[in-house]
């Protein structure tokens, strides 16, 4: 039986380089920091006001960017495990639930479960062999003591040989704290948008079929999704039943991996329900007509919790458990607040780094650099 914090978290439930300036699109391309590519910024169309989206994607507004450095794909088991050896973290997931924190999301006179229902855990995707109520989550979510990042079905199992998979089980403080050791950060909910894009305005990344029709991917599936009738008949169409390792589909338009589908990914922005509309109105009221890097609302809202006012934190570009029946999120509008104490089987995250306008050669260098005479 789901535990009370089960039943919490089930609630809360390129462009080329010139070449004219080779030699020095070179040198700078040796600076870019490892991993990650350069989004160019800009200004662009985010939420969406198509029919076939969510509420809180909509609606559409004028957003305005400015470039950043993106990891190019998320953040992997191995990469993590070499911060967890440095810093010695403990994640959300290895230490005991704090009933103190776990209250205030929950309603008022809630009773404190016992302290066994309290110990360190996370919750583990376990599909049901036959089809269920899409309203109720606790029917493939269960909450696994023992389940954390190194063991991600459960006690029994181990990250051995999955170095190059997301790492899955982090909260936002853990993607958080690993960011600042790598001297990064989480990108805005902004920021992810506009890079998921990959350049391009199309109901997919890709474009606007799930399955490309023509072009060089036609007919291949291009992200993790679930495939079948979720969550109880896999078909695996795409290649995987769980998690993939990074880089098996292709990149988008900025040479981004895995954007949406695989893993959600979380962003800094607190999460409101309703914060595009709130959004729109901002930018219509600016002489720009959008709003410039905007860093998310100051508190959160979310209807579908059980205390909609918990803080919450935005995340982005659906999972391998997202399917038209129940959630096509693999969209760059899609959109989903969680607790920033939840991590779970299929959220993970990437980071972005700030840097220097790059000039004209391109995504190449970090910082500017004087002109050849
Ligand atoms: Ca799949």
């Amino acid at each position: 039986m789901p535990t009370i914090a089960l039943a919490i978290a089930l609630l809360a439930s390129p462009p080329s380089d010139s070449t004219a300036a080779s030699g020095a699109a070179t040198t700078r391309l040796e600076q870019a920091p490892a991993g990650m590519v350069w989004i160019p910024g800009g200004e662009f169309t985010m939420g969406t006001d198509d029919p076939r989206s969510f509420p809180n994607e909509r609606p559409a507004h004028r957003v305005k960017v400015d470039g950043f450095w993106m990891d190019e794909t998320a953040v992997t088991n191995a990469q993590f495990r070499a911060f967890v050896e440095a810093t010695g973290h403990v994640t959300v997931a290895e230490r005991a639930v704090d009933w103190e924190e776990l209250r205030k999301q929950v309603p008022e006179g809630t009773p404190k479960p016992p302290d066994e229902m309290l110990a360190p855990g996370s919750l583990v995707f376990t599909p049901p062999d036959r089809a269920v109520d899409l309203r109720d989550m606790s029917a493939w979510w269960t909450w696994t003591t023992g389940a954390n990042w190194r063991r991600p079905q459960g006690p029994n199992s181990s990250i051995e040989g999955k170095e190059d998979l997301p790492v899955v089980h982090v909260a936002w403080e853990d993607a958080a704290a690993y960011a600042a050791w790598a001297g990064k950060r989480l990108p805005t909910e902004a920021e992810w948008e506009f890079a998921a894009r990959g350049g391009g305005d199309t109901r997919y990344p890709w474009g606007e079929s799930f399955i490309p029709k023509d072009g060089p991917h036609a007919g291949k599936f291009m992200a993790n999704t679930f495939t079948g009738e979720f969550p109880h008949r896999n078909t695996k169409e795409d290649g995987f039943a769980l998690v993939a390792p990074v880089r098996s589909f292709p990149p988008n338009g900025y040479g981004l991996y895995e954007m949406v589908g695989n893993v959600w990914n979380w962003t800094a922005d607190l999460y409101r329900s309703d914060a595009h509309a709130d959004r729109k109105r901002i930018a219509a009221e600016s002489p720009t007509g959008c709003c410039i890097n905007p860093r998310g609302p100051v508190s959160s809202h979310d209807p579908t919790r059980p205390v909609p006012d918990t803080p919450e934190r935005v995340t982005k570009g659906g999972s391998y458990l997202c399917n038209p029946s129940y959630c096509e999120s693999y969209r760059a509008t899609a959109r989903r607040g969680m607790p920033p104490d939840t991590g779970t089987e299929h959220i993970g995250f990437r980071c972005v780094k700030d840097g220097a306008k790059p000039n004209e050669v391109g995504k190449t260098g970090e910082a500017p650099e004087p002109r050849a005479p």
